[in-house]
C-alpha cells in the first residue's frame, strides 16, 4: 500500500457511522509501515491526537521498523542484483540469497560517491575497504550457495555501492573485478 492509499484507507475506516456510536471500545493502533519522520508519520501523529477526544480512546501510531525498508539481494556468478534501485533512509533489512551456482560470495554495503567500477583497489584486484572515499557500513561474509542470511543496517540518505570482495585463492580472480558491484540509492 502506498502512502496515499494508506491515508485514504485510514480516513475511510473512520468515516463509517459505527465510529460515531460506541465503536471502538479499545485503544486504536494505526500501524505505519513507513520510517519514523516520513510523510505518513508526520500526518499520522497529529491525526491520532485529533482523533482521541472524538472516540474517547487512546490512539497510538506504531511504526513498524523494516516493514518498508527491506530489499532482496541476489548474489550469483558474477553479479549482485538488488530487488529495488532505492530504499527510504532508516532501518534497512537486506534479504540476501546466494544463487550460485557454484561459489560462496559475500555482500558488502559501502557508502560512497564513487562509481561502482571506480572504487580504490589493491594489487589483488579487491576493493580497499579502508581506501579513500569508501565507507563500509556492514557486510555478510561467506554466504554459501543456497544460504539466505539477512543484514539490517541503519542507513543515511546517499549513494551506495554493493560489492562482493572475495578473491578466489586458486585462480586469483577478484569477484569485484568480475562484475560483483552495483550502485544503490538511499533516499
Ligand atoms: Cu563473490
Amino acid at each position: 500500500m502506498d502512502r496515499r492509499s494508506f491515508l485514504g484507507a485510514a480516513a475511510a475506516a473512520l468515516a463509517t457511522p459505527a465510529f460515531a456510536q460506541d465503536y471502538p471500545s479499545r485503544p486504536v493502533t494505526i500501524v505505519n509501515p513507513f520510517p519514523p519522520g516520513g510523510a505518513v508519520d508526520v500526518v499520522g501523529r497529529p491525526f491520532a491526537a485529533a482523533l482521541e477526544p472524538l472516540i474517547k480512546q487512546p490512539v497510538v501510531v506504531e511504526t513498524k521498523a523494516g516493514a518498508a525498508g527491506a530489499v532482496d539481494i541476489t548474489l550469483q556468478e558474477y553479479a549482485i542484483i538488488p530487488g529495488a534501485a532505492s530504499v527510504p533512509a532508516g532501518s534497512v533489512t537486506f534479504n540476501v540469497t546466494n544463487a550460485g551456482p557454484d561459489e560462496a560470495h559475500e555482500f558488502v554495503v559501502i557508502k560512497t560517491d564513487l562509481a561502482p567500477d571506480a572504487l580504490p583497489t589493491g594489487k589483488d584486484g579487491s576493493v580497499d575497504e579502508e581506501g579513500e572515499g569508501v565507507a563500509p557500513q556492514g557486510e555478510v561474509e561467506d554466504v554459501a550457495v543456497g544460504d539466505a542470511p539477512t543484514l539490517t543496517l541503519d542507513l543515511a540518505a546517499g549513494s551506495y555501492v554493493f560489492i562482493c570482495n572475495i578473491v578466489d585463492t586458486e585462480t586469483g580472480e577478484s569477484h569485484y573485478q568480475q562484475g560483483m558491484r552495483v550502485g544503490f540509492t538511499v533516499e
